[in-house]
């Protein structure tokens, strides 16, 4: 990533770069977060934000009620909804 981006671009980068970097290898579920990798990415990458990151039954619910279309993956429109669910608590937390 270039030098020149500022924090936030790169934040925004890094986002969107892991749903890539997590994204189903399998050609059925192209493009999408499976169960399992979303739980992968839970505990890898916020296990310091989040409480029951490597709980399996916390992970399928939060993957239960962010997969809208019932798909049991979640696509990007679905991990972004997660994401921006992170940040409104972190402003919330923030704001107190
Ligand atoms: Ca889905």
């Amino acid at each position: 990533m270039a030098d020149c981006y500022t924090k936030q671009e790169k934040a925004v980068v890094v986002l969107v770069e892991n749903f890539y970097k997590y994204m189903s290898k399998n050609i059925l579920v192209k493009n999408k977060i499976s169960k399992s990798s979303f739980r992968e990415m839970l505990q890898h990458e916020l296990d310091h934000m989040l409480t029951n990151t490597r709980s399996r039954e916390a992970a399928d619910k939060v993957i239960r009620d962010l997969d809208k279309n019932q798909d049991g993956c979640l696509d990007f429109e679905e991990y972004w909804s997660f994401i921006e669910d992170i940040t409104r608590r972190i402003a919330n937390f923030i704001r107190e």
